[in-house]
């Protein structure tokens, strides 16, 4: 009786008749045996595909994944079987940059750079990222909470169940909080996971024009181990280029971070190449992100950094940049690329993750199969999740996606039809 007892699994939900992408290349046994020569050839491996496949939930992680004939083999008790008619599921997409806390938009200026200003002259003329920095600090909490839930909205709609939003429209101590906390509600009011991250050293605000090294010691001497003390982010990041801050300055606040045992990211060689993702490979950064102007041994240390290259298509499209990330080098070493929207109000005013897929390939000339897995698997490693989020696999989170398509290629295909049926987060359905 016991035996019989214990074998015998209990779901909460079986989803059948479905399509799996995985995005766990090899590991599932059944992938192997189902696929034909043809899909081999299409590089189906990597998505990790399971056709005719179901997938059973309990207690919000996955518990069980392949075929319907092996499910045919086992004695199981369920809660709620979910018949998918041979849609696809994917794991939930991920964004894993993104600025979408702030005040104001900066429309006007998209305006003037059609006329003909740069985004340099127009951040040296006031405007850029300090105009958006007053429109934050004189926004109400709820102002920004209310604004921030729209265009996280939106990109849940998409398929978004893990997100990380930045500060750094704040630029003192209490603003930053402001967005920090606003970021964390987020989280509450949205079935959608946020990982914070700390933005202090994105720009020099007003009060201490001039004197960019005063404003960084009070980034690390005070804003930071105020926001470790309250717990308020998951990790620190820095804009190093030449609008930003230095390589000196990048590493003081690498060196305080590292101090409050926090993980580093970095806006990198995104203007010029100022060696920024080599400095942050010393620092074992989880990403470097933008990296147009990167360069073979700044690859060549991510790679031995283990870091993720966070490739923002959506800026280098808004601000017409001709530079390509170098994707031959990031393959040649075989450094994970992620994708994500850089969602903010200068660069990138985007909040569609389906058109960062397409703009990947069309832009980046990226594969398919590499753009879903730079906002699945990679995007999870470029935010320290790749444990539990990212890919479906027993034991993961069970975020998952369905979508009405015929191939997962379809997803980095088209944009505009939203081919979202559903959405399940921790095992919920929530949409
Ligand atoms: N690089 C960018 O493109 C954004 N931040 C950064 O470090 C721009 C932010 C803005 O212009 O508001
Ligand atoms: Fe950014």
């Amino acid at each position: 009786m016991t035996n019989i007892q214990i074998d015998k699994p209990c779901w909460d939900i079986l989803w059948i008749n479905v399509n799996i992408a995985t995005m766990a290349a090899g590991e599932n046994k059944a992938e192997r045996e189902n696929v034909s020569k043809d899909d081999e050839d299409l590089g189906y491996l990597d998505y990790g595909i399971i056709k005719n496949a179901a997938i059973a939930i309990s207690k919000g992680k996955i518990a069980w994944l392949g075929c319907m004939k092996d499910l045919a083999g086992i004695q199981y008790s369920v809660k709620q079987v979910i018949d998918g008619k041979h849609q696809w599921l994917t794991p939930g997409l991920i964004d894993c940059h993104t600025h979408i806390v702030f005040g104001g938009n900066r429309s006007n200026e998209f305006e003037m750079r059609l006329q003909g200003k740069s985004y340099e002259e127009i951040a040296k003329a006031g405007g850029g990222i300090i105009s958006t920095v007053a429109a934050t600090r004189n926004a109400t909490y709820q102002e920004l909470f209310k604004s921030a839930k729209k265009r996280l909205t939106a990109l849940h709609n998409e398929g978004v169940t893990t997100v990380e939003i930045k500060s750094g429209y704040g630029l003192d101590l209490a603003s930053e909080a402001k967005m920090l906390r606003v970021a964390k509600q987020l989280a509450d009011a949205l079935p959608v996971t946020v990982k914070k991250t700390f933005l202090g050293a994105h720009a020099i605000p007003t009060e201490y024009q001039n004197n960019s090294q005063g404003y960084i010691d009070e980034v690390c001497n005070n804003m930071l181990p105020d926001i470790a003390a309250k717990g308020l982010a998951d990790a620190v990041d820095v804009f190093c280029e030449n609008i930003g801050f230095t390589l000196k300055e990048t590493e003081q606040v690498f060196e305080a971070a590292a101090k409050l045992n926090f993980p580093v990211k970095i806006h990198a060689e995104q203007l010029s190449n100022m060696k920024g993702a080599k400095l942050a490979a010393k620092y074992k950064a989880l990403s470097a992100d933008h990296l147009e102007y990167l360069c073979e041994d700044g690859v060549k240390a991510m790679h031995e950094a283990n870091m993720t290259a966070v490739l923002l298509p959506g800026a280098y499209y808004f601000l017409r940049e001709t530079k390509l990330p170098p994707m031959e080098l990031l393959r040649k070493y075989n450094v994970p690329m992620a994708i994500a929207t850089d969602s903010n109000p200068g660069s990138s005013p985007i909040t569609s993750i389906q058109l960062m897929l397409n703009m990947a390939c069309t832009l980046f000339r990226f594969t398919p199969l590499e753009a879903l897995a730079g906002v699945t698997i990679n995007a999870a490693k470029a935010l320290g999740v790749d444990e539990s989020k990212g890919k479906l696999a027993v034991g993961y989170d069970a975020d998952i996606a369905c979508w009405d398509i015929e191939q997962p290629a379809e997803l980095a295909y088209q944009f505009g039809v939203n081919p979202l049926t559903s959405l399940m987060k921790e095992g919920c359905i929530v949409i």
